[in-house]
């Protein structure tokens, strides 16, 4: 969220630079002129509107104003149509719509609160009045988005990993699973990198447990600069990654796994004391087309391919071959496996 979205407190807007945008709408040109000059004295920027119409149409713009005055009585659409329509379209953030009217009758204002407006002034009215009225909507406003930011929080801290700003496991696996339906729709390949940090222990061992925090925060930031925008890089556990690869088949998946262990070998790792090297193996697994369930057989091929990666030496880009293990091979994976433990 930008430093421009942060609300100002009312009439301050003016001072600081920004006006709040306010959508009125008013048939009367005498009212127009009031509405106007009034507005815009304390502070807001004002888009008229002569009819309900050009209303409707100002607040279906992507910038549409997040304040609405709103005549009642106007041609082709009244003020309560024009709320009606804007509570309809359900938009976020949310607008605030203050009804103008010169009916007094009660029925007619149960008629305009119900079809959604927040607060409404019958004419003629006092100025500070007015003035008052628009400052409670904009608390309400600064209220909302208030909630819209810490739901939004709350969406990030769910789905990402606090360390390294990547996907959670959760997140990933949840991506994975849509691809895989995705892909056996679309007929479209898909290829899963299990990626490993070589030797991490012995940095945490040897640099501190923050240095290690440190690699793998820029491992993150290595894995995200090497792929592209809609591949899926995850924190899959400690200091293993998944990263979904959606339209990449093997020869692909495997030129993007080599990439990335290249962007790790290529420069040593800095930023936790004296810079080092660090390198990573990966397990590719790939499928030309999914069958549903493949998310756990992915996973796991990728997982075998990668302890294959580390028992050649480490630093290296591994495919699940796919064939039946042959007595020898089960015996090196499970080397490799207790070799990587
Ligand atoms: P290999 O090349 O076989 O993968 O060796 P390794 O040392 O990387 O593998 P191992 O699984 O033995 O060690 C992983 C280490 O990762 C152990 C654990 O302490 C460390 N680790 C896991 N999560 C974190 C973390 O969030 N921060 C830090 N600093 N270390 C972590
Ligand atoms: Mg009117
Ligand atoms: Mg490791
Ligand atoms: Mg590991």
């Amino acid at each position: 969220m930008g430093s421009s979205d942060v609300i100002q407190p009312a009439d301050l807007s003016s001072e600081l630079g920004r006006s709040m945008p306010v959508l009125v709408a008013e048939d009367n040109p005498i009212f127009q002129s009031m509405l106007k000059s009034m507005l815009t004295k304390w502070g807001y920027a004002t888009r008229m509107a002569p009819n309900g119409l050009e209303a409707w149409e100002a607040m279906q713009a992507a910038d549409a104003p997040r304040l609405a005055v709103l005549d009642w009585m106007m041609p082709y659409m009244d003020g309560v149509e024009v709320c009606r329509r804007i509570r309809a379209a359900a938009r976020e953030p949310y607008v605030y719509v203050l009804l103008l009217t010169a009916r007094t009758e009660s029925q007619d204002l149960v008629e305009g609160m119900e079809a959604g407006a927040d607060d409404y002034l019958t004419k003629p009215f006092n100025a500070q009045e007015l003035r008052v009225r628009l400052r409670a909507g904009r608390r309400i406003l600064d209220l909302q988005q208030q909630l819209m930011e810490a739901r939004e929080a709350l969406r990030v801290q769910a789905t990402h990993d606090a360390l390294t700003g990547l996907f959670n496991r959760a997140r990933v696996l949840e991506i994975l699973l849509s691809e895989i339906a995705r892909s056996e729709r679309e007929l479209r390949p898909l290829s899963v990198l299990m990626v490993d940090l070589d030797h991490f222990k012995r940095i945490n061992d040897t640099r501190g447990h923050q240095a290690g925090d440190a690699v793998l925060r820029e491992a993150a930031r290595r894995m995200n600069a090497t792929t592209r925008q809609y591949d899926s890089p995850g924190r899959y556990g400690g200091e293993e990654f998944l990263i979904v690869l959606p339209g990449c088949g093997a020869r692909d998946g495997y030129a993007q796994a080599e990439r990335i262990r290249e962007a790790f070998a290529c420069e040593a790792f800095t930023g936790g004391g004296e810079p080092m090297a660090v390198t990573c193996s990966i397990g590719v697994s790939s499928r030309d087309a999914c069958t549903a369930g493949d998310a756990d057989r992915l996973i796991h091929e990728a997982d075998e391919a990668l302890y294959v990666a580390k028992y050649h030496g480490r630093n290296r880009v591994a495919e699940f071959s796919g064939e039946e293990p042959t007595a020898e091979s089960a015996a090196l994976t499970k080397l490799a496996k207790f070799s990587r433990a």
